[in-house]
């Protein structure tokens, strides 16, 4: 970012202190961050009690070959236990860890002990397929409880598991499964989604009919729609999960043994088969919980509405929550079915004191009207989180009136699928937040944002993203291939974490992220970040979402293209187009102008919710659309392109 055009960009003055209530008796206060400063690994390590080690470790972190980490690695622990028997040892068997709200209706309360059986059948179920310590094992599942004993059971084994979304094709899958060379995939005939039941099974049937070291397809029956048998390869989860002894024993793994293994979609290339490892892992997990969310494990009543099929539904409604031994709801199917409100009927239904959503989710439902989640009592909230994307301040605002009754505090929480766990964000009771900023590093996380050469910038500036510590939950390695984790991450800043993401510091030395470097445009000469001209169109009453891309220009290099969704009753007359222009140059400057403006219906997204630029870019751009494999719905383009000509 040039200096010039940031000093225009996003002059964003409101300020929220922190509950004075919640900050009284919040689990983490100032002094963490000063202690983590004056000894981090020492703060690491009693990050670490959390949990139960069967052999305590005594070295910290080994970074004697950067940047392969080594945390916590004479140490060994069980990650189920973890997440479930230690909490029934405690005398918590009684207790709620999830609360399932399937999509038509249906519901199941699970406590810990029930957990802990299903646990153990699932694991003596997966041990009987032959699955041995180290192996992995491919989970296509839909959101329900089976997924999260599936994976429990995997880690409890130590046989890596490999979550592949529900949402992608059997392609995607098959090639998932090739890399991570698993032998069993866990999955269910289908999930309920928008009302109907929705096939998973034949992804599954046509990814290992292609693949020659697939030996055992474990299905969950979840819809009881017809699906193909082979009887070699297929065996009902009911069928062998049912008959087995529900006690097993926990092997303690060592800390670095691989616990998961998760592909990031990537816009090229082969996807990135990130691996993540046990009790560093863990550790950062439960911290961070613990720590953003302030989570108080007897009375909150949690909620995290991401799917599993992503990093945030592995570390947040997987790994972190049940490792604190949280009540959480797992609901299944979308916010819209069978109403708009439905989202807000089960934080009533549940008395949800903490919810994590997605900004897409929030523009999403600012589009459907204020009127919707005002039917319903919202009073039980007291933490809001948002993750996935920049969230735009005026989202952001919405999110605390609407949601919050304008009270709650609001955490907006940076980190990636490599990072594992939260790393830049407020924490409730004692960051006063800004609206649109993820602030602050997280205690015992050492994050800056640099210029082209490296260098730290001063206050006001922007520039790239790093981390220039290492930190427990960090990705390993990339799965098979160091080199490429060494080149994408550790290669453009030598002996920095390169994000990828760009970011600037505010006066007060704040962290505000400014989208992906591949998105930031070069508009005669000044560099001008998608995030902000997207969030001076959102700002303006009539827009209900906004994605701007650089699309090649003789004249300018790039020039600004946005695409934008009109909220309800707004009508796409000659003037408003116009009207946006000059909205978005009174805002940002006049460089910041999009040349065109194109008012479409939906915006293309990835099954965690971004919106796919790049595929804007080649409408913008006029090219023949990329790979759209992620893509939610692939009808979304057609609809983009159909308007194209007008639009011009
Ligand atoms: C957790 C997750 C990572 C990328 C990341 C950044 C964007 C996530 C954000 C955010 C601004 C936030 N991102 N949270 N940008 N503010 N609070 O989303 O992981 O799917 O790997 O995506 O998402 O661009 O680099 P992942």
């Amino acid at each position: 970012m040039s200096n010039e055009s940031l000093a225009n960009l996003l002059k964003e003055e409101r300020r929220f202190a922190p509950p004075a209530d919640l900050a009284a008796a919040a689990n983490v206060t100032a002094d963490a961050y000063a202690q983590a400063a004056s000894d981090r690994l020492g703060f690491w390590a009693e990050q670490a009690r959390r949990l139960s080690w069967a052999v305590e470790p005594t070295e910290t972190l080994d970074w004697s070959t950067p940047p392969f980490a080594k945390w916590f690695k004479d140490g060994k622990l069980n990650v189920a236990y973890n997440c479930v028997d230690r909490h029934v040892e405690a005398g918590n068997g009684d207790r709620v860890a999830i609360h399932f709200e399937g999509e038509p209706g249906d519901s199941r309360s699970i406590t810990y002990a029930e957990l802990q059986r299903e646990v153990a059948q699932a694991a003596n179920a997966l041990v009987e397929l032959g699955v041995e310590k180290g192996d992995r094992v491919a989970v296509y599942m839909p959101m329900i409880p089976e997924t999260v004993v599936a994976m429990l059971a995997c880690a409890r084994l130590g046989a890596p598991h490999s979550v592949v979304f529900g949402g992608f094709s059997a392609d995607a899958l098959a090639t998932r499964i090739a890399d991570a060379d698993a032998r069993v995939v866990i999955t269910s005939d289908g999930g309920y989604r928008r009302g109907k039941p929705s096939a998973l099974k034949p992804a599954v049937d046509e990814a290992a009919d292609r693949s020659d070291q697939v030996r055992k397809v474990l299905v969950v029956r979840r819809t009881g729609q017809e699906v193909a048998w082979n009887d070699e390869r297929d065996v009902w989860w009911h069928d062998i999960v049912g008959r087995q002894a529900d006690t097993h024993t926990p092997e303690a793994h060592d800390a670095e043994h691989p616990l998961f293994i998760l592909y990031t979609s990537g816009t090229t290339g082969k996807p990135k088969g990130i691996l993540h490892t046990t009790g560093g892992y863990l550790t950062q997990v439960a911290y961070t919980h613990h720590a953003v969310f302030d989570l108080k494990p007897e009375t909150d009543v949690f909620w995290c509405t991401a799917d599993v099929g992503w990093v945030t539904g592995h570390s947040y409604i997987v790994y972190g929550p049940l490792a604190n031994g949280a009540t959480q709801v797992l609901y299944e199917g979308t916010p819209d079915t069978p109403h708009q409100g439905r989202w807000w009927e089960t934080i009533a239904k549940y008395g949800v004191t903490i919810f994590y959503t997605a900004p897409t989710a929030i523009r999403a439902c600012m589009k459907w009207g204020d009127d919707i989640p005002a039917k319903f009592d919202l009073s039980s909230l007291r933490v809001l989180g948002s993750v996935g994307e920049p969230i735009n301040p005026e989202a952001w605002m919405w999110y605390r009136k609407h949601i919050g009754a304008d009270a709650v505090p609001i955490v907006d929480t940076w980190w990636q699928t490599e990072t594992g766990a939260i790393m830049i964000s407020p924490l409730p009771g004692v960051t006063e937040t800004k609206p649109g900023s993820a602030q602050v590093p997280l205690p015992g996380i050492a994050a800056t944002v640099v210029d082209d050469d490296a260098n730290e910038v001063p206050n006001g500036s922007g520039g790239y993203l790093v981390l220039t510590e290492p930190w427990p939950s960090m990705l390993r390695t990339i799965w098979g291939d160091d080199e490429r984790y060494k080149d994408t991450y550790w290669s453009r800043f030598e002996g920095k974490y390169f994000a990828g993401d760009g970011a600037k510091k505010d006066e007060d030395g704040d962290i505000w992220l400014l989208g992906r470097v591949d998105d930031v445009m070069l508009v005669s000469g000044h560099n001008i970040s998608t995030t902000e001209v997207e969030s001076a169109l959102v700002s303006h009453p009539k827009v209900a979402e906004a994605a701007v891309v650089g699309a090649t220009d003789p004249q300018t290099t790039q020039a600004i293209v946005a695409f934008v969704i009109l909220r309800g009753g707004a009508s796409e007359d000659d003037g408003l187009v116009e009207e946006l222009r000059a909205h978005v140059a009174k805002a940002l400057g006049p460089i910041a102008k999009p040349k065109r403006i194109m008012p479409v219906a939906e915006l293309p997204k990835t099954r965690s919710g971004k919106i796919m630029r790049r595929l804007l870019r080649d409408v913008a751009e006029n090219r023949t659309l990329g790979d759209v494999t992620t893509l939610t719905d692939s009808a979304v383009m057609d609809l983009i392109q159909a308007k194209l000509p007008a639009a011009g």
